[in-house]
């Protein structure tokens, strides 16, 4: 796991993205609980959710605020293509990330993301930073730039 905060970590370095990795003593695998470690709103902690497309198996990241579910109609839409969840093997080996770690920026292989645009509700967001217990504030405008995301409504109303 260690090494999933590395690449995380370099990965903020490489994209010139600034980044504060704070390793909490508890568990930060959910928006909930890592709303608690952070001392913040369930809305600030970004859910990085990893989709395939249904018929071509491209994958998608999906930066989702953490109060928000995924409408995966638009997310199709901003796809444009069928969607469907990827499973935790595929999340692994894809991004080098376990489910609950999962990290906005440092994946085994460039991914297409789109950001929930709520996200720009706030301020500083924190995100995963490759571990369970790893977590990045950021501000988000600039996540989103540096990820090369694509801001749009993704949430399910
Ligand atoms: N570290 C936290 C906060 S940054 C985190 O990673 N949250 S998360 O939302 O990005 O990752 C947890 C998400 O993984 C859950 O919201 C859930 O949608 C997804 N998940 C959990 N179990 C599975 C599973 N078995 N298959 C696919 N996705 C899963």
């Amino acid at each position: 796991m260690a090494g999933s905060l590395a690449r995380a970590e370099q990965a903020a370095v490489d994209l010139g993205l600034s980044i504060t990795v704070v390793e909490m003593p508890e568990s930060t695998r959910t928006a909930v609980e890592a709303a608690t470690a952070c001392d913040c709103e369930v809305g600030q902690i970004v859910k990085s959710l990893v989709f395939t497309g249904s018929e071509t198996g491209d994958l998608f990241l999906f930066l989702v605020c953490g109060d928000n579910q995924v409408d995966i109609e638009k997310a199709a839409i901003a796809a444009e293509q069928p969607l469907e969840r990827a499973d935790p093997s595929l999340v692994r080996k894809k991004t080098g990330f376990a489910i609950g770690g999962v990290s906005p920026i440092g994946h085994k292989q460039p991914i297409v993301t789109f950001a929930d645009e709520d996200l720009l509700n706030y301020q500083e967001v924190w995100a995963a930073a490759g571990t369970p217990r790893a977590v990045f504030a950021v501000d988000p405008t600039s996540l989103i730039k540096k990820t090369k995301a694509k801001t749009t409504d993704l949430k399910l109303s």
